[in-house]
């Protein structure tokens, strides 16, 4: 049989060509996007059970989401200088894809600050797997919302219109970013970048949400402000209605 091997003096068998093939594969799973799911618009995360929905970094947490028992939520706790020293998770699956074509303008999250200090959360768009080594183009919110410490549980939005996000790595323009994202990333930090600042903090979240394009998708949306309205009774957030269209941040 014919080998796929192109270069027959190198060959691809023994540990150099295993090697060699690994570094090759490893290189391709960080420059070609993952496109393991499509992102949709409406699409929801509330971590129900033990599982985190896809998404890396932090713990399922029973009974902790915003519902109280039996709501289920994700925590990430960091310790500012380990490898778990930033407030940071990311989603390679279900959140990667076509923002711009599914008509998704903002993540909508509820989320929990637990910690003492207070942080400032942000997404994080990438077309790549990771951002090291200067892999891939990456946009980040140009605005955090800031989650103060002891907040109780809030509803915000992250705006990811093309004047919400800043490229903070490469060279890529933002349609053709947002237009194959790779990775989604919700962080803390205080400027925009592709990691987050080391912290000492613990944060949880729930419910992210797709927001439609205000207008074509009013249904959807008006589902969602009506969640999000249920939930106010019971925490210290409020969603602002501007916000909710994508225009301001929450409160
Ligand atoms: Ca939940």
């Amino acid at each position: 049989m014919r080998s796929w091997w192109p270069w027959p003096s190198l060959g691809h068998s023994g540990e150099f060509g295993a090697g060699l093939a690994f570094g090759v594969s490893l290189i391709a799973s960080l420059l070609i996007p993952a496109f393991a799911g499509a992102v949709t618009l409406g699409q929801h995360d509330s971590f129900s059970g033990p599982s985190l929905d896809g998404w890396s970094r932090g713990v399922a947490l029973a009974d902790a989401g915003p519902e109280g028992v039996g709501d289920d939520a994700l925590e990430m706790v960091a310790d500012g200088f380990t490898n778990n020293g930033k407030i940071v998770s990311f989603n390679q699956s279900q959140w990667s894809g076509d923002y711009l074509a599914a008509g998704i303008t903002a993540i909508m999250i509820d989320v929990n600050n637990t910690g003492a200090n207070d942080l400032l959360l942000r997404v994080v768009f990438g077309t790549t797997s990771f951002p090291r080594f200067g892999l891939g183009d990456w946009y980040a919110s140009i605005q955090a919302v800031p989650v103060m410490a002891g907040s109780g549980w809030q509803t915000i939005l992250l705006p990811i219109g093309s004047t919400d996000l800043r490229r903070v790595q490469g060279s890529g323009g933002y349609s053709d970013a947002l237009g194959s994202v790779s990775t989604l990333r919700l962080l803390h930090s205080a400027v925009p970048r592709t990691q987050g600042d080391p912290i000492v903090a613990t944060l949880r979240i729930d419910n992210i949400t797709a927001v439609p394009e205000p207008g074509t998708g009013l249904l959807v949306l008006t589902g969602l402000l009506g969640l999000a309205s249920g939930r106010r009774g019971r925490s210290q957030g409020r969603v602002d209605e501007n916000a909710a269209l994508g225009t301001a941040r929450l409160t």
